[in-house]
């Protein structure tokens, strides 16, 4: 009966609008599909990434692509946003006024999840800790998916078996979701990032604080007090020093939660202070779900750092290589500079998003370091970081770590924290990232052969 009355309704016209055929619009087939719905598919680009996936998951999709659609098609009821499109807002006002529901897929998946949520949110950080949660979570025998911005959509999670669901949220996926709801909600820290997108930082701070908007527990930074919750039923924090009861922090060298030493600081097998934070930020999510002391502290000692964040690379010269090639703002690169030992040579370079690199030069100030600069704002970093410490500009990455390995002798730090997206060069911070690796490896297999 029921598969009757949905072919009719296939038969009609689609009633779902989705904007954006990337991964996300991909989801989105396969969830309206599983749901016997038809829906249109639009893209500004001619053949979207994520086209072979809608027409594999609805092969009856309607398209619209190489544009927008400037008014709402006969028959649609919901549109649902894609995070990485600045979609005509025109077109959504009208939409909104018509009584067509404006949503994303984080709304879709809300809607629908039956099991308590975890959301993730900060300017740096979010990949780490979430993984680092659904880590602890799955080492203590919870049944725990993990995605959203971190990867795996988050309507794909829902066809997982689990109990608790760990998403990332980025600030465009909170700006463009209606209600937000969780039952643990953290925004980690805050820094200028996307600015180029929001418009202001104002506007950024405010999609981010999006997430506490129905949340049961917020856990918030001390050290960041204009992003605490204010409508939470409970607030939890985390920082660097020592804290009060029922809160988390650092005291002689030991994690504490309270007055309770948990472990020692040097037992944490991530590299970086602000791995600290990222390790209290996760242990005061997943206590607040109900995981136990011993077993955050049992999880944590087997989670490995994520690809591309303060990854130790191999080596047999003394040298510590570090890639992090993640860092791609300034705050970032400015926090894992601050976590790692002098002698350092600093890698950096990029596209740097409007970033006045200031942060990053306090970082460096007064330090035994260099940095070798390459990329489409190398000029900008030479000219402020060189008020501080001496900058080299050579003309690529292979340049860099062939100078580094010039300049650096055993004990000392060689750390690729670009500060910069890297697309001007490569096709992702993960392709900068590999190809760092790779070039310190080179030299450790003819170092081997010699
Ligand atoms: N685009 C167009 N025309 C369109 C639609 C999109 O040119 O009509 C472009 C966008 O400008 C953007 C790209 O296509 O540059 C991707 O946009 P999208 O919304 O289709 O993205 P998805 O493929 O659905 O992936 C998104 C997240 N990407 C972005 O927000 C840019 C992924 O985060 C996320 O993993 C995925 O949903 C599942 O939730 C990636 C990311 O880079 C990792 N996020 C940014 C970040 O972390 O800084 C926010
Ligand atoms: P995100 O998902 O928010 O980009 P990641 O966990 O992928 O965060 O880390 C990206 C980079 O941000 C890291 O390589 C590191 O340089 C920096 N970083 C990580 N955690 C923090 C933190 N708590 N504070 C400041 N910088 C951080």
């Amino acid at each position: 009966m029921v598969d009757v009355a949905l072919n009719i309704k296939r038969a009609q016209q689609p009633t779902v609008l989705v904007l954006g055929t990337g991964v996300t619009g991909a989801s989105c087939a396969r969830y309206f599909a599983a749901r016997g719905m038809l829906a249109m598919f639009a893209d500004t680009r001619q053949v979207p990434p994520g086209l072979p996936a809608v027409q594999a998951a609805m092969p009856d999709a309607i398209l619209h692509l190489g544009g927008l659609p400037t008014e709402v098609p006969q028959g649609i009821q919901t549109i649902v946003v894609s995070p990485g499109l600045q979609p005509d807002k025109v077109m959504l006002a009208a939409a909104r006024s018509a009584g067509v529901s404006v949503v994303s897929d984080i709304d879709l998946f809300l809607a629908e999840e039956a099991a308590s949520v975890l959301l993730i949110t900060g300017s740096n950080g979010k990949s780490t800790v979430t993984s680092l949660v659904h880590h602890l979570l799955s080492s203590a025998g919870v049944a725990s998916v993990a995605g959203g911005n971190l990867g795996v959509p988050a309507l794909d999670l829902l066809n997982q078996p689990h109990e608790v669901a760990v998403l990332e949220l980025s600030s465009f996926q909170l700006e463009r979701s209606e209600l937000p709801h969780s039952r643990v909600a953290t925004v980690l820290n805050f820094a200028v990032d996307h600015l180029d997108q929001h418009g202001s930082l104002e506007a950024y701070r405010a999609a981010k604080l999006r997430i506490f908007v129905n949340c049961e527990i917020a856990v918030v930074n001390r050290a960041e007090p204009a992003i605490g919750a204010a409508n939470a039923l409970a607030a939890i924090s985390f920082g660097a020093d020592a804290p009060a009861d029922g809160h988390w922090g650092v005291g002689d060298g030991q994690i504490l939660f309270g007055s309770v030493p948990v472990m020692p600081i040097t037992a944490i097998p991530l590299h970086g202070k602000h791995n600290v934070l990222n390790v209290l930020a996760a242990f005061a999510i997943a206590h607040a779900y109900g995981i136990e002391l011993p077993a955050l502290v049992a999880g944590v000692k087997t989670f490995s750092a994520l690809p591309h964040r303060m990854q130790q690379v191999p080596s047999q010269d003394g040298v510590l290589w570090i890639n992090d090639s993640k860092a791609t703002n300034e705050a970032a690169a400015a926090a894992s500079v601050r976590s790692v030992l002098d002698p350092l040579v600093l890698i950096a370079g990029g596209d740097g998003k409007g970033s006045n690199f200031a942060q990053l030069a306090e970082s460096l100030a007064g330090r035994d370091a260099s940095v070798l600069v390459f990329g489409k704002d190398a000029a900008l970093l030479q000219e402020v970081l060189s008020a501080v410490v001496p900058v080299k500009q050579v003309a690529n990455l292979e340049a860099a770590v062939a100078m580094a390995r010039g300049k650096a002798s055993a004990g000392t730090t060689v750390l690729l924290a670009p500060a910069c997206a890297s697309l001007d060069m490569f096709s992702s911070y993960a392709e900068r990232g590999d190809r760092f690796t790779n070039l310190v490896a080179q030299k450790l297999v003819a170092g081997v052969d010699e």
